[in-house]
């Protein structure tokens, strides 16, 4: 009999060390396999069973570990963030989305294998929105699922045709094959705001002005922040991320009625974010220098997202609203980890 595992790809990310911790303390670490293009870092590996290296799109590689292990559920979150895909956009195709269509593949096999869907947990992002112009961005409700999804970046554009590659995998796969398929994937979505971590510093997001500026005044170094002051998104603390994925992954099948889910916490300008780590910092040195091109980009993404559907399906509750963030979570950490 294969071993049953949980699969993280990705898992050398920030999400990843947040979700490998979660699950360790939660369940038996022993069933928890990592895979990353770079060998996990030393401190995470007592967490895990097994650290794989290697690349999402080589196939025989995941052929293999199915080979191995009865997968059970996947946390799928290896991609290349916004910032970096658009300086290499067709090498982000190609990890964001054949390296997606390959896990996908190698969860329907499982799934026809034992006969019973995989867990396919995958975390979207707001770059599928794209708003078209301010006006509309500062006129707009929070946005729902299906709307503005027109987005500008090679990054939003991956995340929301994988939304969709996910539907076809866990509805429609092979529709007009002569028998249907019996066993298809349990393909479940959260769509993440910009994400702050106290612990890590993420690298190829625009969204990342907000972690940056945080981790700059902690180290007391100066920042310059690349976008304007009146900037808002919506962003949402690291554990909560976390949570989001784990309570997914827990809901019962019958109570979700979509596939893909916003999930939100707080929406706070730029400047708002400046005003608060000046006040826990206060020697920080934050200064507004807008990048025109990633201004572009995040000036598409909504200033708010409506995550009824997810409050309402799976109970989805964010732990810190914009103030328990920074004074429970973000400050005292960061405060810790630059001591
Ligand atoms: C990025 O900035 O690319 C990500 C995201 C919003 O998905 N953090």
């Amino acid at each position: 009999m294969r071993k049953k595992i949980t699969l993280i790809t990705g898992a050398n990310g920030e999400v990843g060390h947040g979700l490998i911790n979660a699950l360790s303390e939660q369940a038996d670490s022993d069933e928890i396999v990592v895979l990353d293009i770079r060998v996990l870092d030393k401190p995470m590996r007592s967490k895990v069973y097994e650290v794989k290296v290697g690349d999402i799109l080589d196939m025989q590689m995941l052929e293999t570990l199915t080979n191995e292990y009865e997968i059970d559920t996947i946390f799928h979150l290896a991609a290349l963030l916004s910032t970096h895909a658009e300086f290499n956009p067709e090498q982000a195709h190609r990890v964001n989305v054949q390296g997606t269509i390959n896990l996908l593949r190698i969860a329907l096999e499982q799934s026809r294998l034992r006969e019973k869907p995989v867990k396919f947990i995958y975390p979207s992002s707001i770059a599928v929105y794209g708003l078209p112009d301010l006006n509309t961005k500062a006129a707009a409700r929070p946005v729902k699922e299906g709307e503005y999804n027109t987005p500008i970046t090679m990054y939003g554009m991956n995340k929301l045709y994988c939304e969709h590659l996910g539907r076809y995998y866990s509805r429609h796969y092979h529709q007009l094959a002569t028998t249907r398929e019996a066993y298809m994937v349990d393909f479940r979505c959260v769509r993440f705001p910009g994400l702050i971590s106290a612990i890590t510093v993420p690298t190829g997001g625009t969204s990342d002005f907000a972690p940056e500026m945080l981790h700059a005044a902690a180290s007391g170094k100066p920042y310059a922040c690349f976008v304007r002051e009146d900037t808002r998104i919506p962003f949402m603390a690291m554990p909560d991320a976390v949570q989001a994925l784990l309570d997914l992954a827990d809901a019962p099948v019958e109570r979700l009625s979509q596939l893909v889910y916003n999930v939100t916490s707080f929406s706070p300008t730029a400047a708002e974010l400046r005003d608060l780590t000046a006040s826990a910092f206060s020697g920080a040195k934050i200064t507004f220098a807008p990048h025109l091109q990633r201004q572009g980009i995040v000036d598409t993404w909504p200033a708010e997202v409506d995550d009824t559907a997810a409050k309402a399906d799976w109970g989805w509750s964010p732990g810190y609203d914009l103030h328990h963030a920074f004074e429970d979570y973000l400050i005292p950490t960061i405060r810790q980890r630059y001591q």
